[in-house]
């Protein structure tokens, strides 16, 4: 069999580790691409090395020294004559640096232009763009706000509660509520503080404080060329501590019409943007109205439930559209169909959530009719202690909710990991949860059971 196709590369080299270098890894064999595994001296034995062409090894455990070295990685390519990098998610799958460095190498970072990672990591300039792209926006600040006066200024026009949040934010650092005038003084000067310690930079602005909203985010792809799709929504409100724990698509708050509208409004954006390969627009959705909070310009965690619903894979898409290949794909040729649900095996206490590394010494996956594991585990593996602790997803799907959640108690059933504690039990007690069951939660819906619930 010939896989060569005109423009396509050669060989990738996956610039991450776990199971999203599997997802990559799996995705380029299917496309006849060689693969490139990197990783450092704490993953000698781990499965993307095994399963790899090649691999190189880039640095000692820490990630600063390893798969965040840029200089080591680009030396990774010019070694295996790589002539792309799939950086999967995290690490430096949003470093616009990153991206530009590869491209004056002339190799081709699988991702959106540097320039359109830069627009989306600064928030007050993700914020403006979206609103000038037709996309709803929640009321605030019309860019960064200088001073506490400023401050009072917008908060009393706008009314309370306000948010004041961090230009450079993400993952709720540098966020402060202010219920009143009398708490904004000191929401304003913890969030700069904050920010300046987390980010290096205290650029602040403020919005409109959502009560109960649910994190609602939708799949869109562009061209590069002035075409873009939109791939459903996924609906990722259970978090706990801005880590994600449960994910799935469609969300059980919208209706077809409000699915096609928010849809066709992030696309029409991705469109008139040029934007290039895979992204994810972020909503908070509330009393039936959605607000643009941020843009990803990554793969996420969470796409196989996209997957699933769609049929696509998001990964040869990815790569596809980075090797200059049009979209595969019009709008009118993708239909949403089913119900599918991830569930993020960490390896923590299933109470605590304290991290649980160490060996795994039994792995049983589970198996059958609409279940799938995303996962680089095997019985005899040593879970390191230097990386985030995800270890697995199970992802189930069915032809309605209430499939996908039965086929999960059964798949969580069937899974077996020992030596190390895991997150299975935590979602064994949510679908016992008529909430859960009824698909009633929000963004704080997760914490405040667990509040409710606490340790044994
Ligand atoms: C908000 C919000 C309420 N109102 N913005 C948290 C991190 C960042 N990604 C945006 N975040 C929020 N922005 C306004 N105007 C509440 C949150 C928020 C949140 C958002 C999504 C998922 C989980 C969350 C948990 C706490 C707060």
């Amino acid at each position: 069999m010939n896989g060569a196709r005109a423009g396509m590369f050669e060989k990738v080299l996956i610039a991450n580790r776990g199971e999203i270098a599997l997802r990559v890894l799996r995705a380029c064999r299917e496309m006849g691409i060689a693969t490139v595994a990197v990783h450092s001296t704490a993953d000698e034995a781990a499965m993307h090395v095994r399963l790899a062409d090649e691999s190189v090894c880039i640095g000692p455990p820490p990630a600063a020294e390893s798969y965040l070295n840029i200089p080591a990685i680009l030396a990774a390519c010019e070694i295996t004559g790589a002539d792309a990098v799939h950086p999967g998610y995290g690490f430096l799958s949003e470093n616009a640096r990153f991206a530009e460095i590869l491209a004056e190498h002339g190799i081709a970072f699988i991702g959106p232009s540097p320039e359109h990672i830069r627009v989306m990591g600064d928030k007050i300039v993700a914020r403006r763009t979206a609103a000038e792209l037709g996309i709803p926006v929640v009321p605030g600040s019309d860019g960064a706000v200088a001073t506490l006066a400023e401050a009072e200024k917008i908060a009393d026009a706008m009314g309370y509660p306000v948010l004041i949040k961090a230009t450079a934010g993400g993952g709720g650092r540098g966020m402060k509520v202010a219920a009143d005038k009398a708490e904004l003084e000191n929401a304003y000067l913890t969030a700069r503080a904050e920010a300046q310690a987390a980010f290096g930079n205290d650029e602040v602005y403020i919005e409109k404080y959502l009560d109960r909203p649910r994190h609602i985010e939708v799949q869109i792809f562009g061209d590069g060329k002035g075409h873009a799709v939109h791939l459903g929504e996924r609906d990722c409100s259970l978090q706990r501590r801005h880590q994600k724990v449960w994910e799935e698509a469609p969300s059980p708050a919208l209706n077809a019409e409000q699915r096609v509208e928010i849809g066709a409004i992030a696309a029409e954006a991705a469109a008139k943007m040029g934007y290039a390969g895979a992204g994810t627009v972020e909503f908070l959705y509330e009393d039936g109205h959605f607000h643009f909070i941020e843009m990803n310009t990554r793969l996420q965690v969470e796409h196989p439930v996209t997957e699933q619903i769609t049929g696509l894979d998001l990964v040869q898409e990815q790569i596809a559209i980075a090797s200059g290949a049009p979209l595969r794909y019009r709008q009118e040729d993708i239909r949403l169909a089913g119900h599918a649900i991830e569930v993020r095996i960490n390896a923590e206490d299933p109470r605590t959530f304290a991290p649980s590394p160490g060996k795994v010494t039994t792995v049983h996956v589970p198996g059958g009719l609409g279940v799938r594991v995303d996962s680089a585990i095997y019985g005899g593996y040593v879970i390191p202690p230097y990386y985030d602790s995800l270890i697995g997803k199970l992802i189930v799907y069915g032809k309605d909710r209430i499939e996908c959640l039965m086929r999960l108690k059964r798949a969580l059933d069937e899974y077996v990991i020992d030596g190390v504690k895991t997150t299975i039990p935590l979602f064994r007690r949510l679908l016992e949860e008529p909430d859960i069951q009824d698909g009633l939660y929000d963004i704080h819906w997760l914490e405040e059971w667990l509040g409710q619930k606490p340790e044994t």
